[in-house]
């Protein structure tokens, strides 16, 4: 799906970070091959930009792992990132895209592939918080959704500058869900506050028709889009001391979809909801419960004071 689509424009998106992110830290410095869980192999590609960094890691044939072995790949995929990010003087994550291959197969008891990565996720971010008390001041914001490909890819924007986590006061902050959503909870903040170097942004996670911790409106694109935006909305409102936040400031989005027969009604419902200006990318994809039908990240300018 995510392997061979196309944006508004027509041009060609892989399971690539969006054009935003790449354009920060569009200068190649280092690429190695490494070895995770002693047989896999891993790509690790160091990006530089002036003010910022990426480290984009790929784990060609993930879905050969067994769910063991793939909690201690993404586990150690992850802190080769971060540590890699810290190591390129870029410490501060401030925004994870992972694109995880059959990200709705079964891989054991209750554990789809998605489980499994927030598991290995989990595992990495405990060690560099050194725990989960430091979790709401320093996770990144992050979207994680499926492709159809083999390959495991996780990309991490770093800033020399800390960024600012971001909460929805409708929504359960993701690294708190239940064991309802499986037994490691997803690792990452609704948002990042963000010092580009062109400016403050508020960096959306991947946001989707979630109440609380569950899904709502199952079945109708329609609710779960205004649900989305919904949540968009609120957690914009819920920045404090940093300039206003609302929809209006929103510059990029990315919506990504798993039924192709709703990108005409998403486009004209996304449409109607943004600024003429905004950059929208639609993204055939996979995401995180099979049962959601469209996931929004974005990019938000401060309104003007
Ligand atoms: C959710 O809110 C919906 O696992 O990194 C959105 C953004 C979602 C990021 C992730 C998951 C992730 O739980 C899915």
């Amino acid at each position: 799906m995510l392997d061979q689509t196309t944006n508004s424009r027509g041009s060609l998106v892989g399971p690539v970070v969006p054009s935003w992110a790449f354009e920060l830290a569009p200068c190649l410095r280092e690429s190695r091959v490494v070895c995770v869980v002693g047989k896999a192999i891993a790509r690790v590609d160091h990006f530089h930009g002036l003010g910022a960094g990426m480290i984009t890691a790929v784990v060609p044939s993930a879905t050969d792992l067994s769910a063991v072995a793939l909690r201690e790949a993404v586990a150690e995929v992850f802190g080769l990132v971060l540590g890699g990010l810290h190591d390129d003087g870029f410490p501060h994550p401030v925004r994870i895209w992972a694109f995880v291959p059959g990200i709705h197969d079964q891989m054991a008891e209750g554990m789809d592939r998605y489980r499994v990565f927030n598991a290995g996720r989990y595992d990495a971010f405990i060690r560099w918080c050194g725990g989960s008390a430091a979790f709401e001041k320093i996770l990144p914001a992050a979207s994680a959704v499926g492709h159809s490909g083999d390959r495991l890819v996780v990309s991490a924007l770093g800033l020399r500058t800390p960024g600012m986590p971001v909460e929805n006061p409708r929504q359960t902050p993701a690294f708190g869900y239940s064991p309802a959503h499986g037994p490691r909870p997803p690792c990452f903040s609704r948002a990042m506050l963000a010092m580009l170097p062109n400016g403050t942004r508020l960096l959306v996670s991947g946001t989707a028709s979630i109440r609380g911790e569950n899904s709502v409106h199952h079945g109708s694109l329609e609710s779960q889009l205004e649900e989305t935006f919904d949540n968009l909305h609120h957690l914009m409102q819920s920045v404090k001391g940093a300039g206003q936040f609302s929809l209006r400031g929103i510059e990029t989005t990315r919506v990504y979809f798993p039924r192709a027969e709703d990108r005409a009604a998403l486009m004209a419902g996304v449409s109607a909801r943004l600024p003429v200006e905004a950059a929208v990318e639609y993204v055939p994809a996979w995401v995180c419960r099979p049962e959601l039908l469209v996931e929004i990240e974005a990019t938000c300018a401060p309104l003007p004071s």
